[in-house]
């Protein structure tokens, strides 16, 4: 990892409040996920498993978390289980963590070796009642791959199938969900390495020059202030390539008159940045792109407005599409007509704007977290409506991330220009 420490109290902080969420007497399990296979003998850089991440920080492959808090052996109460590490492992792979180096980075004292854990274990669930055990419920999980999380499981439930079985990641949902100062202040180190990756984007964007330039430009900026890489594959989107939500292709040659719509951010210490700007390939909009761009942009504000702790989510998100309308209207893209006639199922603004608003950010650039309830003080929520335009190739998307406080909530993309005034400031060559 290229990334400086992180004071281990963000995770010890995680851990009790996980620990306040179980059942007496029981003990959950956390196993990381499993490396993934290039075809040949590759595999692809170790993505550490987001639950794991998020109780101890340890970024290794075969690392196991086990919480037992009610213990009676005070030393088991939280104990890290690694992989032990050997000299020829090491020789071709580089260095494993040892005990003491786990246990500054995660707080935990008791670090065990892997090849001991099922001796431990079995100690710990003839003590238990209660176990959790951790599958991955997020809701547009869709894999083809074997599932290492279920076969964990399902191992565990024929060696011992008289417990009392739990779901961890209900509580991991509600909990996650929810960031403590500490994670903020590691997720504004990824927004600062994302600013500055858009500050230079800003200054090297002109006409001729190709998506896969710009794309270079960026990852350039992330490395060297020591992200870890891109959050997700990042959208360079010049013209009418902009309509295509998750364009990654980043091939074309942005050009004179064209908008560039750009969705990238930096992950730092595995929170993750999300940022969305568009702006003009020569540096200045058109009166028409500026006309669409406010639209868009007064959406915006309207949700910066308006999201904060006790809305709740289906309201906000009818809000927004009510301002959206609002909007699309005042610019001639929809008619009153166009809404009188409109299927309830599939209103009018839905052509110009088809995609949410907002969702959850953290460790996962789409965070667990709930869509149905209130929203809660701590949430990380980004804001991005978008208007794409077919008849006019053109898309236009602007997405900040803002953190949920107790008086309303926080902009953690102050500061980067958004308007289209301080982008062609920031863009105007001699
Ligand atoms: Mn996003």
């Amino acid at each position: 990892m290229k990334y400086t420490p992180i004071p281990s109290k963000l995770y010890e902080q995680n851990r009790q409040r996980y620990i306040k969420k179980m059942k007496p007497n029981s003990v959950a399990i956390f196993p990381a996920s499993p490396t993934f296979p290039k075809s040949g003998d590759g595999v692809y850089g170790y993505k550490p498993d987001a639950d794991v991440m998020w109780l101890s920080g340890i970024v290794q492959e075969k690392t196991i978390v086990v919480l037992y808090p009610d213990n009676p052996d005070k030393n088991m109460r939280e104990v890290l289980v690694l992989l032990r590490p050997n000299d020829m492992l090491e020789k071709w792979v580089g260095h494993k963590l040892r005990k003491h180096e786990a246990t500054a980075i995660s707080g935990i004292s008791n670090v065990q070796w892997l090849d001991g854990f099922d001796t431990m274990l079995q100690v710990m669930m003839n003590s238990a009642d209660v176990v959790y055990v951790n599958t991955n419920e997020h809701n547009r999980l869709d894999v083809e791959l074997p599932r290492t999380d279920l076969a964990f499981v399902h191992d565990l439930m024929k060696k011992y199938p008289a417990h009392n079985y739990d779901r961890a990641a209900r509580i991991m949902k509600e909990l996650r969900a929810v960031k403590t100062k500490e994670e903020i202040e590691v997720t504004k180190q990824a927004i600062a390495i994302t600013a500055k990756a858009f500050d230079r984007v800003l200054k090297f964007v002109e006409p001729g020059v190709m998506e896969y330039e710009i794309e270079a430009e960026i990852t350039h900026e992330f490395l060297r202030n020591r992200a870890t890489g891109h959050a997700y594959g990042c959208i360079i989107a010049s013209g009418d390539r902009a309509r295509t939500l998750h364009y990654e292709e980043n091939n074309q040659e942005c050009k004179d008159g064209e908008l560039l719509l750009m969705d990238f951010g930096a992950e730092y210490g595995n929170y993750n940045a999300d940022l969305t700007r568009t702006i003009p390939v020569n540096g200045k909009f058109t009166k028409r792109q500026k006309e669409v761009y406010d639209a868009c942009l007064a959406v915006h504000n309207h949700g910066k407005s308006i999201l904060k702790p006790g809305i709740l989510f289906p309201d906000y998100v009818k809000s927004i599409n009510a301002e959206m309308e609002k909007q699309l209207l005042k610019i001639g893209l929809i008619t009153k007509s166009d809404i009188k006639n409109q299927d309830p199922a599939d209103p009018a603004f839905r052509k110009y704007f088809y995609h949410g608003v907002s969702h959850h950010l953290g460790l996962v650039v789409h965070d667990v977290g709930s869509y149905t309830d209130a929203v809660k003080e701590g949430m990380l929520f980004t804001i991005e409506p978008g208007i794409y335009v077919e008849e006019e190739q053109m898309g236009i998307r602007i997405e900040n991330n803002i953190w949920m406080t107790k008086s309303g909530n926080i902009d953690l993309f102050k500061g980067i220009p958004i308007t289209t005034e301080e982008i062609e400031a920031v863009m105007k060559r001699k």
